[in-house]
């Protein structure tokens, strides 16, 4: 890793005078991401104002309860942060109701699910090795320890047009059959428009709520990029920090006043405490940047980089999954190059070559999570450092050398060096 460039240490920044290990390590994972093309789906550049709130005096502040009914004294300030954050994501999501108070995506899933659900109640979602969440019921989360998860398919006919699309009718009858308590969509790796409307209608016929978790595609929904889960889900969840933009964190919302009360109830103090009023802050500057219309452009020119990423690795030979993608991401099927290759060796090749990405499952995956026969890519965060399509068919043409090259020194150095070139013409936006 390329770490030269570094700022001098100085007694002016507080954190390098006083911690300067701590200040290092971090300077060196600041080089890392300005020196690497980052396609983690899940990942992004969060501006630096979103940045510079998180690194303020809030991360003092307690403030169990909410705005006008806190525990602690004190809270004046930060009660208008919390209000402001909540008025905005209404704006945004077009809602009545919103918690932002969740850590984190899987928090805020926990509390929906300890809100509207008793211990050993039934849910259905995707399961995790099809593009699932581990907090839609993997078998050692809390979500499929204390309830009951029942899966529904993908369509697994390589001989349909729907193949590894969400089958809508195979939704309907399992839900039919086990009439789950709630219907879980949305989900981590899947690179396919959700018919919302569709999900409510199942949702409806079999008694369920329904619940959508839209933590990889909120900033593309905020973005008008993909339809809304509203007015269709009951509740709905997300994080801050994926498409959207933002700092790392959670968020719930819904229409309903009464599901509104119970999930308020069920993050604090069902399950967590003090709300963090740091990360708050940059919740509410991050939906302040998603009101602007440049976000829409920024919206629509993700997915646009994907299809373009997408399509110029299909010309390469490589399959995707669903054969390509309507939103952020894509998952490709490494199978189609080389029978042996694993996502694990092809991770670790592209890293080295400065193209960050991680291994995935593709749906019905005969390889273990941590080997995997696939790649998940996406363009949330290249797309923020400003590249566009004909950039993405510059990376499809590294990614295919850094992999038919398989480590070798000369191949990857070569990538690398082209590569920094193009991170050196776009900097980070912090
Ligand atoms: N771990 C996240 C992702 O990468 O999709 C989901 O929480």
């Amino acid at each position: 890793m390329n770490i030269s460039g570094l700022e001098p240490i100085t007694d002016t920044n507080p954190l390098a005078a006083e911690d300067p290990q701590v200040w290092q390590y971090i300077q060196n994972e600041s080089q890392r991401q300005a020196n690497t093309l980052e396609l983690i789906a899940s990942e992004n550049h969060a501006s630096a104002a979103v940045i510079a709130a998180m690194g303020t005096c809030l991360t003092n502040k307690y403030a169990e309860g909410y705005p006008g009914a806190r525990y602690y004294g004190g809270c004046e300030f930060v009660d208008q942060v919390e209000d402001l954050a909540r008025d905005r994501a209404k704006a945004i999501f077009g809602c009545e109701h919103v918690n932002v108070q969740p850590h984190s995506g899987a928090q805020a899933n926990a509390a929906v699910f300890f809100a509207l659900m008793d211990h050993g109640d039934k849910f259905a979602s995707l399961v995790l090795a099809d593009g699932g969440h581990l907090s839609h019921g993997m078998k050692i989360n809390i979500s499929g320890k204390y309830y009951q998860p029942v899966h529904y398919p993908l369509n697994y006919d390589s001989g349909s047009p729907d193949f590894e699309r969400i089958d809508y009718d195979a939704v309907r009858s399992v839900c039919m059959e086990h009439k789950p308590k709630m219907v879980l969509c949305g989900y981590s790796a899947y690179p396919r428009v959700i018919d919302f409307k569709r999900f409510r209608e199942i949702a409806d016929e079999c008694g369920a709520i329904l619940m959508a978790d839209i933590a990889h595609i909120a900033g593309l929904i905020a973005g008008g990029a993909h339809p809304s889960p509203f007015p269709h889900c009951h509740v709905v969840t997300t994080t801050t920090h994926k498409t959207l933009r933002g700092p790392r964190g959670g968020m719930i919302m819904t229409n309903d006043a009464d599901i509104a009360k119970k999930i308020n109830r069920s993050v604090f103090p069902g399950t967590q405490g003090g709300p963090l009023m740091h990360v708050i802050a940059a919740k509410a500057v991050c939906f302040g940047e998603a009101l602007q219309p440049a976000f829409k452009q920024y919206a629509k020119q993700v997915v646009k980089n994907a299809q373009a990423l997408a399509s110029n690795l299909e010309q390469k030979g490589y399959r995707l999954t669903s054969g390509g993608t309507d939103n952020h991401l894509m998952l490709v099927d490494l199978r189609s190059r080389d029978a042996d290759l694993t996502g694990a060796q092809a991770e670790g090749w592209l890293e080295a070559a400065g193209i960050i990405v991680n291994k995935n499952g593709i749906p019905q995956d005969p390889r273990p999570p941590r080997v995997t026969s696939g790649l998940r890519l996406g363009t949330p965060a290249t797309t923020t450092r400003g590249l566009n399509e004909g950039h993405m068919a510059q990376i499809a043409d590294w990614i295919d050398r850094a992999i038919a090259g398989q480590g070798d020194e000369a191949a990857t150095k070569q990538v690398r060096n082209e590569l920094q070139e193009l991170c050196r013409q776009f900097p980070l936006p912090h």
